[in-house]
């Protein structure tokens, strides 16, 4: 069997993964529509040694789809994911427009695969800080159970989309040819304000909500117990943006629920996740980085610390390709699941 499938964005940063990741995971494709705005419209994408011409993204689009994979921006998803549901497609969605909603299903395959199969048409995608996030917790709270999160993250430009990468290139050359730097996209391209990312730091992620918490943040925190089913999870969240191109790195703050368990038990723990590899060798000076782990599919963990003064307190550093498992991939092995499953 092979399926029909849409790819909405599929000139984006993400979208462009996705069609990657399609070929590589080797999904069973019959018809391919790559879908974008009506800029795009009539240039070509590649997929399997094939070019696509894209067109733009229409409700009309979406018949005959089985399945649509949207990484637009949450707008276009609100306008389009519920018309490809009407025209028969099932909606893996990448933007944070329905995650919250209760019958959506928010997933991450290592963590809550069955969840999918109560899906009423659209099944979303975490943010990608969440993702890496849940995926390295939800073993440790399987064996060690889990009350709080407290997480600080430095993350890449690439989750904010093209634009972002090229400001940073740009600001970078601008800088080391001793011209000021232009800034007009982030920390968030629609705000009054804008500030250099290159060489820089910005303790902003999207835009300012409740508490004086920004959106990103409160993904991370209503994502995780959602995907969690913890609705008692203590989290909190302070997200960071990084002139780093590729990987969202996190320090992660957990308190567990047994007592006398050592930082042994964790490696334990973590060498046998699914999806999750174990890089923590501190007399050897091994840990994850941005660098090393881009391109690849996993979730890097490593510098486990218990906390110096709480015995059930751990610190974790946690770092994941952003448009890959953060992203492209999560999204593909969704629609994997349908597939395998008979879930559609
Ligand atoms: P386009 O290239 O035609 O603007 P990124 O996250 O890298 O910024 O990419 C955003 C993706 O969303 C691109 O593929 C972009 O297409 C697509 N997109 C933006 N607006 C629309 C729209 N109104 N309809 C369909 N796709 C859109
Ligand atoms: C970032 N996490 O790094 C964001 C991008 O809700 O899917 C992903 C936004 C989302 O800027």
């Amino acid at each position: 069997n092979a399926y029909n499938i849409a790819v909405v964005g599929a000139t984006g940063a993400v979208g462009t993964k996705i069609l990657e990741t399609l070929e590589k995971t080797e999904f069973p494709v019959n018809e391919l529509k790559v879908l974008a705005s009506k800029r795009s419209a009539g240039k070509t994408v590649q997929f399997a040694n094939n070019d696509y011409v894209i067109e733009e993204a229409t409700p009309e689009s979406f018949s005959g789809v089985d399945i649509a994979l949207f990484s637009a921006g949450g707008s276009v998803s609100k306008a389009l994911a519920h018309e490809a549901v009407q025209r028969g497609a099932v909606v893996v969605d990448n933007t944070s427009a329905f995650r919250m909603a209760e019958n959506v299903p928010l997933v991450v395959p290592e963590v809550n695969e069955q969840d999918i199969e109560s899906h009423q048409g659209i099944i979303a995608n975490p943010n990608c800080s969440t993702i890496q996030m849940v995926a390295a917790l939800k073993p440790i709270k399987d064996a060690f159970g889990l009350s709080r999160i407290i997480v600080s993250t430095y993350q890449a430009v690439s989750g904010a989309g093209d634009q972002a990468i090229a400001e940073l290139e740009e600001q970078t050359a601008q800088h080391l040819n001793g011209d000021a730097m232009e800034a007009n996209i982030l920390p968030v391209k629609s705000e009054a304000k804008h500030y250099p990312i290159a060489f820089n730091a910005l303790p902003q992620i999207d835009v300012f909500s409740e508490g004086g918490y920004t959106l990103e943040e409160w993904k991370m925190i209503n994502e995780s117990k959602k995907i969690l089913h913890d609705e008692d999870l203590s989290v909190a969240a302070t997200c960071v943006r990084l002139p780093v191109f590729t990987s969202h790195a996190e320090s992660v703050y957990i308190e567990i629920d047994k007592d006398n368990v050592r930082v042994e038990d964790f490696w334990k723990v973590l060498e046998t996740a699914p999806g999750v590899i174990l890089e923590d060798r501190p007399a050897e000076q091994v840990y994850p980085t941005p660098l090393s782990s881009a391109d690849k599919d996993e979730v890097f963990v490593g510098r486990v610390r218990r906390d110096p003064d709480k015995s059930n307190g751990f610190h974790l550093w946690i770092v994941s390709d952003n448009l890959v498992k953060g992203a492209a991939l999560n999204t593909v092995q969704i629609a994997h699941s349908l597939v395998k499953n008979n879930w559609l």
